[in-house]
């Protein structure tokens, strides 16, 4: 290399690079190798408050059938461009369905679940089994199993959806198909079947020996987890273990058949702090989002401060120092990527202060 740079030959050979379809390294660098996590993904709260009367409006004025399939309005972060993605990974979005309304059954490759905040006037028909989804229930919609969604009540219901829709994209790994009009099974049983088959702990049936990698439980009923909740703090008050740090019970929905993650896009999780709890601070490769679903509290993320009422939503991007205060009991929903990074070895994380 010569000491003098000629300015116009270097200035000639990256529009040559650029005429090339080529780009060098070393303009980049910075930005495709950062020390730590730089996400685009801004820290935000949607308050259910807000989301509500909007989705109200929407069911007005916008019907729900084939062509655009569902009435969900997705969170789209402020930072990623207008996108429809509440992280570069998470889609979250609230459904909306009114009195006697139907949306018809489709497919496709990203794995989804619905989360109840209020209401249980819909069933949700996956693979033709009929799932009431009722308030505090996690309810699967695994990649590539029919789905669709039937109101059988007076009262409108909202809920909260999330999928692994910017993932896919990514991937270029979509793929979807429509199914009947309608839906399969307009029937409103109690218990799905895949609870009466599956929804026993500890106890798998011998007729289905193989390991998949979706959960075959498609309902996780906030009864149970209500209990499994209290069931770690009446523990803490007696002195024994099992709580997951002082004052906050948490637990994973998991895949009864492998006790690993529920859905294998997405990790799914409910916690439960006693009130005047805060929790520790964490941060994590990856990104997630979280919602209130009883309880009013406070989180501290990234230096920014969110009150949360029942129903809110907040976004964490990657590496956010992220700790909750909870005013009163404060139960809280949320999901996220960790298990993708875990599987590629990218996870990294814990209790601050973390060391890259
Ligand atoms: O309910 O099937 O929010 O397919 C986005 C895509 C919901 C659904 C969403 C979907 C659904
Ligand atoms: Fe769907």
């Amino acid at each position: 290399m010569t000491d003098v740079i000629d300015e116009g030959a270097l200035r000639q050979l990256y529009d040559d690079f650029a005429a090339a379809s080529l780009k060098p390294l070393w303009t980049e660098i910075g930005n495709l190798q950062p020390e730590f996590p730089q996400p685009d993904a801004l820290p935000h709260r949607w308050a259910w408050a807000d989301l509500l009367p909007l989705a109200e409006r929407a069911g007005d004025l916008v019907p729900v059938g084939r062509g655009g399939e569902r009435r969900a309005i997705a969170l789209a972060n402020p930072g990623l461009g207008g996108q429809p993605f509440a992280t570069p990974t998470l889609w979250a979005a609230i459904q909306y369905l009114g009195a006697g309304e139907v949306a018809p059954s489709h497919r496709h490759a990203q794995g989804a679940f619905r989360f109840v905040v209020r209401g249980e006037a819909v069933w949700t028909v996956v693979n033709g089994d009929p799932v009431q989804m009722r308030a505090g229930d996690l309810l699967l919609t695994p990649s590539w199993h029919w789905h669709g969604h039937h109101h059988v009540g007076d009262e409108p219901m909202a809920w909260l959806d999330g999928l692994a829709i910017p993932l896919v994209k990514k991937l270029d790994a979509s793929f979807f198909e429509f199914g009947d009009d309608g839906i399969e099974d307009k029937a409103t049983p109690e218990q799905s079947r895949s609870e009466r088959l599956w929804a026993h702990a500890g106890r798998r049936p011998l007729s289905a020996l193989e390991n998949k990698p979706n959960s075959p439980l498609m309902a996780y009923r906030w009864a149970d987890t209500d209990a499994a909740l209290a069931a770690q703090l009446e523990l803490e008050d007696e002195g024994y273990p099992g709580v997951y740090e002082p004052g906050h019970a948490a637990l994973r929905f998991t895949n009864p058949m492998t006790g690993g993650d529920a859905l294998p896009t997405l990790r799914t999780e409910m916690h439960r702090l006693r009130a005047g709890t805060t929790t520790s601070t964490q941060r994590s490769t990856g990104s997630a989002v979280w919602q209130t679903f009883r309880g009013r509290g406070t989180a501290e993320l990234a230096g920014q401060r969110f009150e949360l009422a029942e129903g809110d939503l907040i976004t964490v991007p990657a590496w956010a120092p992220l700790r909750f205060t909870a005013q009163t009991q404060l139960d809280l929903f949320t999901f996220n990527d960790h298990r993708i990074l875990e599987v590629l070895n990218l996870a990294r994380g814990g209790t601050e202060p973390v060391r890259p």
